[in-house]
């Protein structure tokens, strides 16, 4: 079944704008899910021949739909339809692991890079460690089923964790397991534009709007078990609260 099949023909007597009709028609075949989650859209000029209107009125269509986060590029190799948004609760103190289960995605990850040193100044000062204390240095890249959503870049204290290699899927698991998982964490959200190495490894185009969480996790004794920098897909994410009235 062709495209145009499936999503629709341009009506003669509308008078609306042409990207406008063709946007109805593509929002229209998402919701119904005829076009489906991470379908490729048909090429530009494609688009242009199938539905006798300009490369103008297409990149307007796809460019509309793609700030409303209905399409995503990705970097050279074309226009899909978006994966849907995940939500993340802000109020609970739970792992990527554990919110990919809770939506029914199968979570991984891809490392990039496992070390432990000695701690440098911003870590010492970031974790409350002493001079001179081991930490180990874990950099992932997260998945959800088969997409990057996520980069990160944790410090752990050595004594929180024996064998570094140990862990498997989930970092907050490998700390549960020697009693050192958070119990609480203040975090910092900064909105961030990816530069091209973090465009890159999460498959969207340099300049992609992403978010930058930094967390610090505490153990019930008040130390700090975790200092992480996440890089959040903007694409992705809605961050959700709930919020109580102070007064
Ligand atoms: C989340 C946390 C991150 C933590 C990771 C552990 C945010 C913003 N960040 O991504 O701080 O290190 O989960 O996930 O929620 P894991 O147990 O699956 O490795």
């Amino acid at each position: 079944m062709s495209f145009v099949d499936r999503v629709g023909a341009l009506s003669k007597d509308d008078p609306a704008p042409l990207y406008l009709q063709l946007q109805k028609l593509i929002r229209d075949a998402i919701s119904t899910g005829i076009l489906e989650q991470n379908e490729m859209i048909p090429p530009e000029r494609d688009l242009a021949t199938f539905y006798s209107v300009s490369r103008i009125t297409v990149r307007k269509t796809i460019g509309g739909l793609v700030e409303e986060g209905l399409l995503t590029r990705r970097r050279g190799s074309g226009t899909f339809v978006a994966s849907t948004r995940v939500e993340k609760n802000f109020s609970k103190l739970t792992s990527f692991s554990e919110d990919m289960v809770a939506r029914g995605k199968r979570p991984s990850s891809k490392w990039v890079s496992r070390t432990s040193g000695t701690v440098n100044s911003d870590e010492a000062m970031a974790l409350g460690l002493a001079p001179g204390s081991t930490v180990h240095r874990f950099t992932r890249i997260r998945f959800a089923d088969e997409a990057p959503l996520a980069l990160e870049f944790s410090t752990i204290p050595g004594y929180c964790m024996d064998d570094p290699e140990a862990i498997g899927e989930s970092l907050y698991e490998a700390l549960a397991r020697g009693g050192n998982r958070p119990v609480r964490a203040l975090q910092r959200l900064r909105a961030v534009p990816f530069g091209a190495e973090y465009a890159k490894l999460l498959d969207v185009d340099t300049g992609h709007a992403g978010f930058l969480i930094e967390r610090h996790g505490f153990k019930a004794d008040g130390r700090v078990v975790e200092f992480t920098r996440s890089y959040y897909r903007g694409d992705i994410y809605d961050f959700v609260s709930e919020l109580i009235d102070p007064n």
